[in-house]
């Protein structure tokens, strides 16, 4: 299928860097569109995600598609062509997306505090994403 690919994204997202890494992983040529939230959001970003207002945003023949999970599927499920991104095993596929939420509901917040704060706190966040990654390697390694 004939395809104009844009993502919106800011370099150090975490969510931004799935979307990245499955375009990748399909060879998709995309074009790459920094959108630096550290000096306010664009017109575009408001215009391509007026409700969450965040990135990544995937725009597919000027179709825009939020939240990297499901931009991820998506991907997945429109270039099938290439070796699929999830296992195919129903219980792998849940122990993917189990991993995938944990991120979302437990990494994210203490790292983004090992950025955003100093001292004590910080030490704290620090300590809080040490673990996570621990517990995500495990996670990741074990039998299921
Ligand atoms: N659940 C969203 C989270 C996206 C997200 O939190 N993006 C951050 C940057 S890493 C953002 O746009 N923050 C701006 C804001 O919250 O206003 C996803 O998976 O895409």
């Amino acid at each position: 299928m004939g395809s104009e690919v844009t993502l919106l994204d800011y370099w150090p997202s975490p969510f931004g860097m799935r979307a990245r890494v499955a375009l990748a992983e399909k060879g998709i040529d995309y074009e790459y569109k920094e959108e630096n939230l550290m000096e306010g959001k664009s017109d575009f970003q408001l215009k391509v995600n007026p409700i969450h207002k965040k990135i990544p945003v995937l725009i597919h023949n000027g179709k825009p598609i939020g939240e990297s999970l499901i931009m991820v599927q998506y991907i997945d499920e429109v270039w099938n062509h290439k070796s699929p991104l999830m296992p195919k095993d129903p219980y792998q596929r849940a122990v993917a997306r189990f991993w995938a939420d944990y991120i979302d509901k437990k990494m994210y917040d203490s790292g983004k505090k090992v950025c955003v704060t100093k001292g004590e706190e910080q030490e704290t966040a620090k300590k809080e994403f040490l673990d996570c990654l621990k517990l995500l390697e495990f996670g990741r390694t074990r039998d299921h």
